[in-house]
């Protein structure tokens, strides 16, 4: 592994709670980053989507600078002339009545953690500490101790309990085992319509909509967790369009922030937002100007661009390269849009080996649950772009084939 000056200041200060691959990135510009050697690199990972709108895009930099000279942090102790119109805005384009301005995903997701359990005890009737929210095997939704509470994923629990309980896990892709579960104590069931951590699963045609059914003949609310599969990145503005479904609340984030800042938000019903009464819920950055303005030129730029129907085209496209690549450590291809995932046979390369063989030809992603290769690039990928990673895709897999049949000749 190379060695130098930025990689050991890192290891030797920062925590180990990643293992990054060996690549010290200085800048990035579109699709591309470059390292501290010059090299240049397709980012087919976007910052784990956060990046859809291509690394310093223009606008959304001018956004940041234009208000960041203005004004940046006020907390909302105060109004301020961007926060109002950057929600009024998100709510009309995902069709919910109200929204609640947070930074990261997991706060946003928190948010809607205790807006369920407010309104099942304030509007549904529930007795007071015994809501319960129904969530997914596989699920992902951040890092905070109430969302790992009801992580089926043992690393992201070992050794932070105890655990604060009222959360449910039933099978992925089942709309039977939510309704079995359902009791009267249901607040609300939160789900992805699409897996990213879990391992890009796209759930059968139907599921969503049947999950919303269930839930609305059982005065449960329905919340989706749109904050990887949102903002175009699956070819709709959310994923959940792909289904008809109107959720009851979503949460966004990641690309809101226009690949620049963290911006996240709850959206909801009326009814749903208005459990918040004042000092119930805040945060000190959360709906900041700044934020907003960043906020409010990413979603312009999503829309204006025409980046959604392209993201459609270029994944549909990208899926279909993907698919014709030939070879036997290929397990699945999956994915909707331009959130794409490649499953590769472990028992022959692990993807820690192929991510660190991609980087050699110029292509950074990473594996998400150690099996599947992420290709999520920014929604601006070009048909040409794609077909220079496919080349490179093709080629890496090519170099494992042949070591791999070398190593089959040698025994
Ligand atoms: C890590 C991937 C994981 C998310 C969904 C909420 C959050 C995320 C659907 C929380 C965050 C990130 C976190 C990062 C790895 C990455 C990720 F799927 F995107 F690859 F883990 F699943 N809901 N996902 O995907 O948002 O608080 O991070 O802003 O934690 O290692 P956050």
């Amino acid at each position: 592994m190379i060695m130098n000056h930025f990689i050991e200041q890192e290891q030797q200060y920062c925590a180990h709670n990643y293992s990054p691959l060996p690549v010290v990135l200085t800048h990035g510009k579109g699709v591309y980053v470059w390292d501290d050697q010059d090299k240049r690199y397709m980012d087919m990972m976007s910052a784990y989507s956060a990046v859809s709108f291509g690394h310093s895009n223009p606008r959304i930099l001018k956004a940041l600078q234009t208000q960041a000279e203005k004004l940046g942090v006020v907390s909302r102790a105060f109004y301020t002339d961007q926060l109002g119109r950057f929600v009024a805005h998100t709510c009309k384009l995902t069709g919910m009545d109200m929204g609640l301005p947070m930074n990261t995903g997991a706060e946003a997701v928190e948010t809607a953690l205790k807006a369920a359990r407010k309104w099942a005890y304030t509007i549904k009737g529930v007795e007071e500490n015994k809501a319960e929210i129904i969530v997914c095997d596989g699920n992902f939704h951040g890092r905070t101790i109430s969302i790992i509470a009801f992580s089926s994923e043992d690393q992201y629990r070992d050794g932070y309990g105890p655990f604060p309980p009222g959360f449910v896990r039933i099978p992925y892709a089942n709309s039977q085992a939510l309704l079995q579960t359902i009791t009267p104590n249901t607040a609300a069931f939160l789900v992805e319509p699409i897996q990213g951590e879990g391992g890009i699963l796209v759930p059968p045609k139907g599921y969503l909509e049947n999950c919303a059914e269930i839930c609305r003949s059982n005065n449960v609310l329905l919340f989706c967790d749109e904050i990887q599969t949102g903002l175009g990145r699956t070819g709709m503005l959310l994923a959940s369009q792909h289904e008809n479904v109107q959720p009851d609340g979503l949460m966004l984030g990641k690309a809101l922030g226009g690949g620049l800042l963290p911006v996240s938000m709850f959206l909801a019903r009326k009814d749903v937002m208005e459990v918040f009464k004042p000092g119930d819920h805040g945060s000190t950055f959360g709906g900041s100007p700044l934020a907003a303005a960043v906020g409010m030129e990413a979603l312009n730029v999503l829309v204006e661009d025409g980046l959604i129907p392209h993201a459609a085209e270029m994944g549909e496209y990208l899926l279909q390269e993907l698919q014709r690549i030939d070879s036997p450590l290929i397990i699945s291809v999956r994915g909707k849009g331009l959130l794409t995932g490649l499953e590769i046979d472990t028992a022959q390369v692990s993807a820690r080996d192929f991510c660190l063989a991609l980087a050699e030809n110029g292509i950074l992603s990473k594996e998400t649950h150690e099996t599947v290769i992420r290709f999520a690039p920014p929604l601006i990928i070009t048909r040409q772009q794609i077909d220079w990673a496919i080349e490179q895709i093709t080629k890496t897999f090519d170099q494992f084939e042949y070591s791999t049949r070398r190593k089959v000749v040698k025994a």
